[in-house]
């Protein structure tokens, strides 16, 4: 695959593989994105489920809750311009670089070395500092799943539509 510009995205929520919103990374519509690797933050982040949709959120408060888990993609200018819009920055979320641990990496290298397990890279995250006040004191996790045992089911786009709810 060729990219003119790429970008890294880490994703932690529903857009991780098995989640509600994996598939728009894969809909050439929004452009291109190429899984790279499983990674976590070097640093504790609180990865909160909230709203009335039960949207994850990884708070911007470095220190506080888990070394949260996720996926790295390679993505091109157009899926980044996609997601910035999906993800409503920077509003609900802000882009930012965040410090990564690699699990395993199974993308392609650009020409350098395959990262070992533990090697440490950046990419961008959806996070936000934009929280209400109570999300800090939200039970966090380390790795999202909308079906986890929380409950607490992402309630897709589209199903907020049929119930006349775009907010
Ligand atoms: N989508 C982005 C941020 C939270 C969400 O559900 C992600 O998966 O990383």
């Amino acid at each position: 695959m060729s990219f003119l510009h790429m970008a890294r995205v880490f994703v932690y929520g529903t857009l991780k593989r098995g989640q509600p919103n994996n598939y728009r990374m894969f809909d050439t519509s929004n452009g291109k994105a190429e899984f790279l690797a499983s990674a976590r933050t070097t640093q504790t982040y609180p990865l909160i489920i909230t709203t009335q949709h039960n949207i994850p959120f990884l708070l911007n408060i470095p220190g506080k809750g888990h070394k949260v888990r996720g996926e790295i993609y390679k993505v091109d200018d157009k899926m980044l311009e996609f997601l910035d819009d999906f993800e409503s920055v920077p509003q609900m979320y802000q882009r930012t670089l965040v410090n990564l641990e690699v699990e395993e990496w199974v993308g392609e290298t650009m020409g350098e070395e395959r990262p070992t397990a533990g090697s440490i890279t950046e990419a961008f995250v959806y996070s936000t500092t934009t929280y209400q006040p109570d999300w800090p004191s939200l039970p966090c996790y380390e790795s999202y799943d909308s079906h986890g045992d929380h409950g607490l089911e992402y309630e897709t786009r589209e199903s907020r539509e049929r119930r006349g709810n775009v907010e």
